[in-house]
């Protein structure tokens, strides 16, 4: 049986990424940051929505007084596991300096695992779908901009959430980060 060539089955899942950033230079964080998730092995990057900009949301509600966020959403395929995604996208993060002290806090970089494709997970270090995406406008925003027909696990359409959220996004002109 010499000669046969082992193809190896490559299983390819569309994933939805949301980035943000409150401290530093936040516009040029979150291009940097694409550039890198465009280059981690296992993924292509499909899109990238424009940025918005929206006040800092905190454990107890939005807070005005925390420097305002900017925040994008990027559609990627990738053949990585949730685990093994995550931990690459931790790298990213941590190359831009993020420190993880308190829950919520103000960051340089943060980037989460939105969805991929519809898949259900629940472990210690990642929950699929993102179990609070549904209430942020500026996760929900963004996604529809690149993806107007999105669904988001058991709340169905993503476009009919984004008026039953608490937060406000407005646009932030800058040119495109793809
Ligand atoms: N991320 C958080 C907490 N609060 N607020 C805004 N506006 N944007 C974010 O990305 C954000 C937040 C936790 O990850
Ligand atoms: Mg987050
Ligand atoms: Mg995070």
């Amino acid at each position: 049986m010499t000669g046969i060539r082992q193809q190896r089955l490559r299983v390819e899942l569309p994933a939805v990424l949301s980035l943000g950033s409150n401290l530093g230079d936040r516009e040029a964080t979150i291009r940097e940051a694409v550039a890198e998730i465009a280059r981690i092995e296992g993924v292509t990057v499909l899109a990238a929505s424009s940025l918005v900009e929206s006040a800092a949301v905190k454990l107890d509600g939005v807070d005005e007084t925390a420097p305002a966020y900017l925040n994008a959403v990027v559609a990627i395929r990738s053949t990585l596991d949730p685990d093994a995604l995550l931990s690459a996208l931790n790298v990213i993060e941590h190359d831009h300096g993020r420190v993880r002290e308190q829950r919520w806090g103000d960051r340089t970089l943060d980037v989460d695992i939105v969805d991929m494709g519809g898949l259900r997970v629940d472990t210690d270090r990642v929950t699929l779908p993102h179990p609070r995406a549904a209430q942020r406008a500026f996760v929900l925003v963004p996604w529809l901009e690149i993806e107007p027909g999105a669904t988001l696990g058991d709340h169905g359409r993503v476009d009919r959430l984004p008026a039953a959220t608490g937060d406000a996004v407005r646009p932030y002109p800058a040119r495109p980060l793809l």
